[in-house]
């Protein structure tokens, strides 16, 4: 099998490896770019409070049109292994069923890849990735190839209480942890990290918090800047958007307070020198919080309210700290990105085919039109090979048209995203072939697009 081929490898990597970086991969559950004002700096709509994740700003880049697939385990699949949802056969959530379609071992992901090199690799926090095809509780070390796992429940994809949830380590149950989830989550990346330091291990630590996350929870008034009113009860059972909203925001809060605390622990250790920290949405907002993108154009859609994330670049690495980007990077991009920060080739055929390297985009040596002429996204349930879709539609962009297609019915809607950065308006055409009247320059940019487009 691939894995095991791919073991044979590891002293070619070392032998070229000429310099290596730690990378703390940073991935928040549910959040779109309406959720923070580094995005969204004339919102009148209250945004959470979010001084840690400015701070990753001011020392980075800012990636303005960022794609990431609408659900949690697509774009952790495409986050892995740098492949594409067709490839992986996962784009949409794995459901807490039997069996359920999971990240396999066949698949090469970025912890694989870096393996038998000398870097250490933890995984922390919301796995959901399934169990590698049903019932392996080592799944995030067995088919995600991690040295360490902390976190939740990789079946069910997510604790589903932040202060009653079972945390799992290396394959081992230990339930009944009663500290609230996020900070737990925080502290076991610390925790490891710092350990790594200590062992003078360069480091791959991929922090997934869950958090803010549709599992709507009023976080410990310690992490808040912004008091919230509402008592826990009234969160989770609260019918009113603005409430929902409200908690939502404090989740956002406290996950922003306990990265500056990881990073400040982190920093004062002396762990983050020669250090990239990606941070980055999983997926859009959900409907319920939604009060910037049209209704139902959010989580779950291939509308940018469903894709479009903050994606944040930051670190010492980083030249011309500070700056904003509008390369078309995407979630699959990250894979290449920390094999080429250690400095490490990657030659490997049919490993992490859609992934481009953004070091030069780090390293400030290309335009942002050089990274990406165009975007790609799909969406489609159920996971697996060889099953009827039920859902299936697919998007990709340039840096200023977008085509989407269900790919069930063959029906498009072609955007002008310059015009329409929301997709509010109706699209430029629509329906099979989209028929209408496009001006030249559109029908080439509906060719191009409609060209990358597999609905398979
Ligand atoms: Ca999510």
């Amino acid at each position: 099998m691939l894995k095991s081929l791919f073991v044979l490898f590891p002293l070619v990597f070392v032998t070229f490896a000429t310099a290596q970086t730690n990378v703390l991969v940073i991935l928040a559950d549910d959040m779109g770019i309406d959720t923070l004002d580094l995005y969204q700096p004339s919102s009148t709509d209250p945004l959470p409070v979010t001084d840690n994740i400015n701070a990753l700003a001011a020392n980075g880049i800012t990636f303005n049109n960022a794609w990431v697939t609408p659900w949690c385990s697509s774009t952790r699949a495409a986050l892995h292994t740098g492949r594409h949802g067709w490839r992986t056969k996962i784009g949409t959530r794995i459901k807490n069923v039997p069996n359920a379609y999971s990240l396999n071992q066949q698949q090469v992901t970025m912890a694989d890849y870096l393996a038998n090199t000398n870097l250490a690799t933890g995984a922390i926090g919301k796995w959901h990735l399934g169990t590698n095809g049903g019932g392996n509780d080592d799944a995030p070390r067995v088919a995600g190839g991690w040295d360490d796992f902390y976190g939740t429940n990789w079946a069910l994809g997510s604790a589903d209480d932040y202060w009653n949830w079972t945390k799992w380590i290396n394959g081992v149950p230990y339930p009944n942890q009663t500290n609230y989830l996020v900070s737990e989550q925080s502290a076991d990346a610390e925790n490891w990290i710092i350990n790594q330091h200590a062992a003078q291990n360069p480091w791959l630590c991929y922090l997934a918090f869950q958090a803010p996350y549709d599992l709507y929870h009023a976080p410990p008034a310690g992490l808040l800047n912004t008091p919230l009113p509402y008592s826990n009860d009234v969160c989770k059972n609260s019918t009113s958007g603005a409430v929902k909203r409200a908690c939502y925001n404090a989740a956002i809060e406290a996950m922003d307070t306990e990265i500056g605390n990881l990073l400040n622990a982190l920093q004062a250790a002396g762990a983050l020198d020669n250090t990239l920290i990606i941070f980055l949405g999983d997926n859009g907002t959900p409907n319920q919080v939604n009060t910037y993108w049209p209704p139902n154009q959010v989580k779950g859609t291939v509308f940018e309210g469903g894709l479009r994330v903050p994606f944040i670049i930051s670190g010492t690495p980083v030249v011309d700290p500070g700056r904003t980007s509008d390369a078309l990077v995407n979630t699959v991009d990250i894979f290449k990105t920390v094999v080429s920060a250690q400095g490490i080739p990657l030659f490997t055929a049919n490993v992490a085919e859609d992934s481009i390297d953004m070091m030069p985009l780090v390293n400030n040596t290309i335009a942002d039109t050089d990274h990406r002429d165009i975007n790609y996204m799909t969406h489609f349930e159920p996971n697996g090979y060889f099953v009827a879709r039920t859902i299936h539609e697919e998007a990709a962009r340039d840096m200023q048209y977008k085509l989407i297609r269900n790919c069930l019915t063959d029906f498009d809607m072609f955007y002008d995203l310059d015009a329409d950065p929301k997709e509010e308006f109706p699209p430029l055409c629509s329906g099979s072939g989209c028929p209408g009247s496009l001006t030249p320059a559109q029908q080439q940019a509906y060719d191009a697009l409609s060209a990358e487009l597999q609905c398979k």
